[in-house]
């Protein structure tokens, strides 16, 4: 099994980068923000729950989202890997998924980090928010994903650095240049 975190700031292309990975190399993709939102679409106890948070621009509380994904990979049958999308966005969450994983006789074998610069990443979303219409793509929503995402899921980058598994890759340029320099680092864990 090959398993993936993208990461990177909110705007960052994890969304956009991960469905190039899962169409080169066949992994299963879980997106927690995609996930979240179609629970607010249809309305459960869950998504109101989490649009609570996700219009403030708070991440939805650890056991929520740790539950979610705990239930999703238990459920998933013969897969060859996962691209683990907007998860973890905490410590608990990265130690989380590391347990999760062992349970399956699985590890995380990389950390794909998205390196962009904060005005790039607030045009993106402004841009996203009056095409798409998404909620949170608002400039008060964003500056505080922002603020959040710099004090709790930032510090993350450290824990897997220490680990040896944090890859950074420039995230400004082409869709498909910054898929390229991915690529690099994932092929050389395939073959
Ligand atoms: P996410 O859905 O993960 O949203 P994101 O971080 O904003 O998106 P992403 O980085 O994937 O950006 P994208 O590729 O779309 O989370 C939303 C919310 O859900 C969070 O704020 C939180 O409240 C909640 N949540 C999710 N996971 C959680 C967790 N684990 N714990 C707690 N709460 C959680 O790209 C953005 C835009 O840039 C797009 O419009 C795209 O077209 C554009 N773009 C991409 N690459 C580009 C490039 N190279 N150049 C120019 N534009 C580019």
């Amino acid at each position: 099994m090959l398993n993936i975190v993208i990461f990177g700031a909110p705007g960052s292309g994890k969304g956009t980068q991960s469905a190039k990975m899962k169409e080169k190399y066949g992994l299963e993709h879980l997106s927690t923000g995609e996930i979240l939102r179609s629970e607010i679409k249809a309305d459960t106890e869950l998504g109101r729950l989490a649009d609570s948070y996700m219009s403030k621009g708070l991440l939805v509380p650890d056991e929520l989202v740790i539950d979610i994904l705990n239930g999703l990979i238990g459920r998933q049958g013969d897969v060859k890997g996962f691209i683990f999308d907007g998860f973890p966005r905490t410590l608990a969450q990265g130690e989380a998924l590391g347990r999760m994983l062992k349970r399956h006789g699985g590890d995380v074998h990389a950390v794909v980090s998205l390196e962009v610069d904060e005005e790039e990443l607030i045009d993106r979303l402004l841009k996203r928010g009056r095409i798409s219409g998404r909620k949170d793509d608002n400039r008060e929503t964003v500056e505080s994903r922002l603020k959040v995402y710099r004090a709790q899921t930032e510090p993350l980058k450290e824990y897997y650095r220490t680990r040896g598994l944090l890859k950074n890759i420039e995230g400004t340029g082409s869709v498909d240049g910054i898929f390229a320099s991915i690529e690099k680092e994932i092929d050389r864990l395939v073959k």
